[in-house]
């Protein structure tokens, strides 16, 4: 359980760091930027890795679920270098002057709030933490989501994103079932129809052409043309190798889809899955890998401590 705590965090880091040089081109210029051999870059990580490392923190120190302080940890950890979404940045700003973190996020895009993918890509804190709780789970998910992403779209992709995850970390459904499990959970149609298509994908015996799959599942920023596309990434593939590989072959959002598809394979296989070379070459420092993987081990053993406590 160790291995998957840690495994879907390190996992969220590599598939964003892998799939951050090539974020925002075309599947072709993807593959002539890493031809076959999927050598990672730089293994440095953008804002979706830093905002997670947020989410992990506050979980930390709080033993659950704490806004303002989650907020302020975003605000502390934000280096503008990182390349994070306009809404997010905005957002951002608001709380740094002193905006209540219920009310900041609700100004944004005209007043109808972000339905970008930058709540679902930082989630896999609360995914491992509430792996066992589906309630807490999806409540922590949209209250977490809500310090930036106000629109219930962004909020629902976090929500179904940290499910993925717990479902992964469980192993007591076959992939399949995953499918049934996550189309029960989630409440909204948009996202409901998109677990239709990738059952639909995933009952074809022949590869599904990948420009079917991103015209189908998305590829973009919104959290509803990315999320289900991680799922896919996940289902269709063996490995963790695999799956976050043709998460960045899709092009698109790639850093954010691969983080996402990361956390996913991470928690389903567990941190010795993941490449070894991918993982050298991840950034270390301050909140570097070392770090990150101490998170989960810290998100860990609190749970359970609380899991012991609460069978007493
Ligand atoms: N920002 C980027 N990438 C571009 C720059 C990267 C470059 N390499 C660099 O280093 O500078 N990536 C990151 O942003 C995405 C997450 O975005 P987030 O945090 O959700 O931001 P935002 O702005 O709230 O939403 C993203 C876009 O979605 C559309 N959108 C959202 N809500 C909308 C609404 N209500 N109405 C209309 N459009 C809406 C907008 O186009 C938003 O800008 C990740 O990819 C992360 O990696
Ligand atoms: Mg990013
Ligand atoms: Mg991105």
């Amino acid at each position: 359980m160790k291995s998957k705590f840690t495994g879907a965090l390190i996992g969220s880091a590599v598939g964003d760091a892998l799939g951050a040089p090539v974020e925002g081109y075309s599947m072709k210029k993807v593959s002539s930027v890493y031809g076959e051999d999927w050598k990672m870059i730089s293994g440095r990580y953008t804002d979706d890795t830093e905002m997670m490392i947020g989410v992990a923190e506050s979980l930390i120190e709080n033993k659950g679920f704490n806004g303002e302080d989650m907020a302020k940890r975003f605000i502390e950890n934000y280096d503008p270098k990182r390349g994070y979404g306009p809404g997010s940045k905005e957002a951002l700003r608001r709380l740094s002057e002193g905006e209540s973190w219920k009310e900041a996020s609700k100004k944004l895009f005209g007043g109808k709030g972000s339905y970008g993918n930058g709540a679902a890509m930082r989630i896999a804190p609360v995914g491992i933490f509430y792996y066992d709780d589906v309630d807490r789970l999806r409540e922590t998910a949209y209250k977490s989501s809500h310090i930036t992403h106000s629109n219930e779209l962004g909020k629902e992709g976090a929500a179904l994103q940290a499910f993925s995850i717990a479902l992964a970390m469980q192993e007591r459904v076959e992939k399949e079932g995953m499918l049934l499990e996550l189309k029960e959970f989630v409440e909204n149609e948009v996202y409901k129809e998109k677990i239709r298509k990738i059952e639909m994908f995933f009952e074809k015996e022949a590869e599904v052409d990948k420009k079917e799959v991103i015209s189908e599942l998305g590829s973009g920023e919104e959290a509803f043309n990315s999320v289900p596309t991680a799922i896919y990434s996940f289902i269709r593939s063996n490995s963790f190798k695999d799956a976050v590989v043709y998460a960045v072959s899709l092009g698109g959002d790639t850093d954010t889809i691969a983080a996402m598809t990361g956390a996913i394979s991470g928690a389903y296989y567990g941190e010795e899955a993941i490449p070894k070379e991918w993982v050298e070459r991840l950034e270390g420092g301050k909140k570097g890998k070392r770090y990150i993987r101490w998170l989960g081990e810290e998100l860990y053993h609190i749970k359970l401590q609380l899991m012991q406590r609460d069978r007493w």
